[in-house]
């Protein structure tokens, strides 16, 4: 932290607790910023950080808020990270996220907590502040792994798990979608056949749509007939296919798809589950995200579909 101390948004960040919530911490029991700057928002110390932290974790156990605020302003202050680096050590309700950004330690806090309201709070607050690739790649990604890594290791949390995904389906969902009138989206975008990740799938949506392109995302678990229905009947100029598993990522699919289409369309297969060696000649493979937005985009441009689109929904 710097020698100015923190914002109320940073706290409820590091802490991953809705900034409503903070306030009301403060309000009712008293646990506020101690640093005053004449002209300026109060700023949280160090010190208030560890009370605040006794308090999250507390109210997490289920001491009652009343309860848990009277410890919280007694307790010695313990700086945060060591609290986190205890629990962790002694294999206990953490994520471990290795390097991170401090907001994605806030969404991993959140997350054990199983408190949907927060991790939706951070997630569209990102989204708002520094878009959905970044969004993606610094705040969801090392959490999403962080989960994988824990679930591998202890077979457990899987509530955990689908309880973030959702949140993170939610908020994705809400970025305002192109409408791009008497056109029809050009891309799109399915999982495939027997794979469920579709979250990368939500990304893409999500962050095309940004640049006010439009998709179909007909989400997890595309059989390649049902793909190859779709494809002959929207004509689409990309399709992205995600596998995240080396079960799903046969590339004999995609054979069969190309087998049928009949227009000048790029297959883009994403994700580690392809047999990269396998796919068909001339298909992309992207890297990240952004790579992924970067082969799409100017093929809408191209095509004169999508990103000219003409309004916004809201
Ligand atoms: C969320 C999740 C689920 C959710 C998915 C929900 C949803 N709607 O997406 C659910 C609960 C359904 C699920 C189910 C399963 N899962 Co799962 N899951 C995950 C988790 C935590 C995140 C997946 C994700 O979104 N990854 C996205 C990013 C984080 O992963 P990435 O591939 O490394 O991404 C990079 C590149 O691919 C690259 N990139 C390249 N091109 C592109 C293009 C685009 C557009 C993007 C965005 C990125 C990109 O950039 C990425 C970084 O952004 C992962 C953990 C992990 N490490 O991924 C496990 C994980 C993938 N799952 C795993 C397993 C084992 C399963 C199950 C078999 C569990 C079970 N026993 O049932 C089932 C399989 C179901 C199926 N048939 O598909 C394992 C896979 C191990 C393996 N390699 O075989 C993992 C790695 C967890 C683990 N450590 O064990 N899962």
């Amino acid at each position: 932290m710097g020698d100015d101390g923190l914002t109320a948004g940073a706290v409820a960040h590091r802490l991953g607790i809705a900034v409503t919530t903070l306030r009301t911490w403060h309000q009712r029991y008293g646990l506020g910023p101690s640093r005053h700057e004449s002209g300026r928002h109060r700023r949280y110390t160090e010190e208030d950080l560890a009370r605040l932290e006794v308090m999250r974790r507390l109210t997490a156990d289920g001491v009652p808020a009343a309860d848990a605020a009277r410890f919280a302003t007694r307790a010695p202050t313990v700086p945060p990270d060591d609290l986190e680096l205890g629990a962790r050590h002694g294999g206990g309700h953490a994520i471990a996220l290795g390097y991170a950004a401090p907001e994605a330690r806030g969404l991993a806090t959140a997350a054990m907590r199983l408190d949907a309201p927060a991790m939706r709070e951070l997630i569209a607050s990102s989204i708002a502040e520094i878009g959905v690739v970044q969004t993606w790649s610094e705040l969801l990604v090392p959490v999403l792994v962080g989960i994988g890594e824990r679930y591998a290791a202890t077979g457990r949390y899987i509530e955990v798990e689908h309880l973030l995904t959702r949140c993170i389906s939610e908020a994705l969902g809400t970025v305002t979608r192109p409408v791009a009138y008497g056109q029809s989206p050009q891309v799109l975008l399915a999982c495939a056949d027997e794979d469920q990740h579709s979250l990368p799938l939500e990304a893409l949506a999500a962050a095309l749509a940004e640049h006010g392109a439009a998709c179909r995302l007909l989400g997890a678990r595309v059989p390649t007939l049902a793909l190859a229905d779709a494809v002959g009947r929207t004509a689409p100029v990309a399709v992205v296919i995600w596998s995240q598993l080396p079960t799903t990522g046969g590339a004999d699919q995609l054979h069969t798809l190309m087998s049928g289409v009949r227009h000048a369309m790029l297959l883009i297969a994403a994700g580690p589950g392809w047999d990269r060696a396998a796919l068909p000649a001339g298909t992309a493979t992207p890297h990240s995200l952004d790579d992924a937005v970067g082969l799409v985009l100017p093929l809408l441009t191209r095509s004169g579909s999508g990103v000219e689109r003409v309004d916004r929904v809201g």
